[in-house]
């Protein structure tokens, strides 16, 4: 699905409009001052990057809340320009990178995979199932809620009428999870989502969990895959800088090794790497925070294997 030469795009986005804490806006730029971009280079791919996204299309907008929904039409704007970014990239053949900010951007940045890859399948790598609707959700954050936008699940809010319901539940599927609201287990019991949450790593070690996820979401190994990961999928210990951390999380290795059985495949077509918040915890535990980004960022794209 990629074009030779093997290019990466990264798309930075300092956008935090998602969820309540600053500061996760200033991840892309910490990821990138942290030299990925020659860390990338270094591996054998060509990388584009042509400076973080400014998203310009906000400004001036008022934005009151839409029933519960915090900084809708923000949110709503920025992931659309996301989608038309990451689908740009996507339709030339490059694999986009794309540098959270929170993950209300995947909103966007599945979007603009599928009108690439019309037929790619989701790998969701988070503590939480980020698949409540408008009508479940407890907090508003938006960041909460960009899977249940992508499937067209809760009633249409029309500002977000650009989200088009082209994700299939079959083709989504969960590893990480820890923290799941009582309204989203019901929204993955209804839909017949398959998650493998932290007991399931514990009970099958993660390198059965990444072959059962893969033969539920790709069985034949065919259909190209997004691979949508939130830092805080690992323990705290691990990634300490992010707004909401959960104990009990992936390990090192476990988060290396999803990336890696990923690229494996050969079918990686676009990754995110999301909610990495600089402002959170002391000096060390940010550079460890944004050195661990860097290092999973690398390993989807082949760091150990090209
Ligand atoms: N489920 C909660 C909510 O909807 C928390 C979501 N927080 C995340 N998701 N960090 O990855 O607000
Ligand atoms: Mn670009
Ligand atoms: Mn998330
Ligand atoms: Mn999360």
């Amino acid at each position: 699905f990629l074009a030779s030469p093997l290019t990466a795009a990264i798309v930075g986005c300092p956008f935090s409009g998602g969820q309540p804490r600053v500061g996760v806006d200033q991840g892309p730029i910490h990821m990138v001052e942290a030299g990925l971009v020659e860390q990338l280079t270094e591996l054998g791919w060509k990388v584009k990057f042509d400076g973080h996204h400014q998203f310009e299309e906000v400004n001036g907008i008022t934005d009151p809340p839409i029933g519960k929904l915090k900084n809708p039409r923000l949110v709503s704007t920025v992931t659309e320009a996301v989608a038309k970014a990451v689908g740009g990239h996507a339709n030339k053949g490059e694999l986009p990178v794309t540098l959270g900010g929170d993950h209300s951007l995947a909103m966007g940045t599945i979007s603009g995979t599928l009108d690439a890859h019309p037929d790619a399948c989701v790998i969701w790598i988070d503590a939480h199932a980020d698949i409540n609707t408008a009508e479940s959700t407890d907090s508003g954050n938006i960041h909460g809620m960009p899977v249940s936008f992508l499937l067209g699940l809760g009633s249409p809010i029309p500002e977000f009428g650009w989200v088009k319901p082209i994700l299939k539940p079959e083709r989504l599927v969960y590893i990480g999870l820890r923290d799941v609201d009582a309204g989203e287990k019901r929204i993955l019991k209804e839909n017949k989502i398959k998650a493998f949450s932290m007991h399931e790593v514990d009970k099958y070690g993660i390198g059965k969990v990444v072959e059962m996820a893969l033969d539920h979401v790709n069985p034949k190994r065919a259909f190209p895959i997004h691979l949508s990961f939130d830092v805080d999928a690992l323990d705290p210990s691990v990634a300490p800088s992010t707004g909401t951390p959960v104990r009990g999380g992936l390990t090192f290795r476990e988060g290396h090794y999803i990336c890696e059985a990923i690229w494996e495949t050969g079918l990686l077509v676009a990754l995110d790497l999301m909610e990495v918040n600089p402002s959170l915890a002391d000096a060390a535990s940010v550079k460890q925070t944004v050195a661990v980004g860097c290092s999973l960022v690398r390993a989807a794209l082949g760091e150990t294997l090209l």
